[in-house]
């Protein structure tokens, strides 16, 4: 019937086909024209972080791959992201495998880059450390504080691992930032037999807000945004989501450095994401995705989940293209 289908794929169709960048979004290789789009989606490729399973340098890949899936339109939130908002791909990072101070500078230079120019950096991880440099590149052009809000089972807030920065040190070094306060750092899902005695120790000393996932389920799921809301924005310019794939059950993220039992389910998740993202958002991050540790895709495809309804819950809020 139709005469128009091209000989060659392009564009999103047919899903299995074509080059896989974020949603099919297209390819910008001069990084200096990423603020004439409303959103760029840049990889963090780095595992050298991991102290368990690595294999998070293959996370921006192994989203980027599953993304085909989609399209752009979703029927329940009623949004269209290709018609509502510009969105671009900028390719990786350059990261340095056993150097993660080194990297650590790369991502600080490459989200600040982005945030700068004025698009909303959306970044695939990416094991958890790289949570310090992405703070870090946003914080230094905001004029007031940057809160954070921590969707994770782990604390990641102790000083050093193994003697080093690793992936469950970040949030320690992130609210040393001067305008990073502690104060509104909001972490959910935390639980079960993997918090490091250091860590909650850190969180004490520095008044943090952890809410276990029987506290979010407990207390009901609106109950529990609005709360990590009042934490994350309490003096705050801007707010900094940061998702652990694995805050979910582990029975949903096999593909992740360190799955623990008891964590939240993706219809509760995606309800906390799409009710904390109302607000604003300074930008996203999905960390912990391991795709050679995954099962038909899933961890990859609940991060680019994720990363979807918080871009349709942005655009139903009005806040991007960014205010
Ligand atoms: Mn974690």
């Amino acid at each position: 019937m139709d005469r128009t289908i091209p000989t060659f794929s392009r564009g999103e169709l047919p899903h299995y086909a074509g080059i896989n960048t974020f949603l099919k979004a297209p390819f910008v290789e001069d990084v200096r024209t990423c603020g004439a789009y409303d959103v760029a989606v840049i990889g963090a490729p780095h595992d050298s972080g991991t102290t368990y399973r690595p294999g998070t340098r293959f996370g921006p890949q192994g989203m980027r791959r599953i993304s085909a899936l989609y399209g752009t339109y979703s029927f329940e939130l009623g949004v269209d992201l290709r018609e509502s908002i510009t969105i671009c791909d900028l390719g990786d990072i350059f990261t340095i495998p056993g150097n993660i101070e080194k990297t650590f500078d790369q991502i600080s230079k490459a989200v600040a880059h982005v945030y700068a120019s004025g698009a909303l950096p959306v970044v695939l991880g990416g094991d958890h450390s790289i949570g310090y440099p992405t703070v870090r590149g946003v914080a230094e052009h905001l004029d007031g504080n940057l809160g954070i809000i921590h969707f994770d089972r782990h604390v990641d807030t102790q000083e050093t691992d193994l003697d080093e920065r690793m992936h469950t040190t970040p949030w320690y070094h992130a609210t040393d930032i001067p305008n990073v306060p502690a104060r509104n750092l909001v972490q959910l899902g935390i639980g079960g037999w993997q918090a490091p005695r250091p860590g909650v120790k850190v969180c004490r000393e520095r008044e943090t807000t952890i809410m276990t996932v029987t506290d979010c389920v407990e207390m009901g799921l609106d109950a529990a945004a609005d709360n990590a809301l009042d934490v994350a924005w309490e003096g705050t310019e801007a707010v900094w989501l940061s998702f652990d794939v694995d805050c979910l059950d582990a029975a949903f993220v096999p593909g992740t450095g360190w799955p623990e039992p008891g964590g939240f389910l993706p219809r509760e998740v995606l309800k906390l994401v799409r009710r904390v993202a109302e607000r604003g958002l300074a930008g996203i991050e999905i960390v912990e995705c391991s795709p050679p540790y995954d099962s038909a895709d899933i961890t990859s495809l609940i991060g680019v989940r994720v990363i979807c309804d918080v871009l349709a819950t942005l655009v139903n809020a009005g806040k991007i293209p960014r205010p």
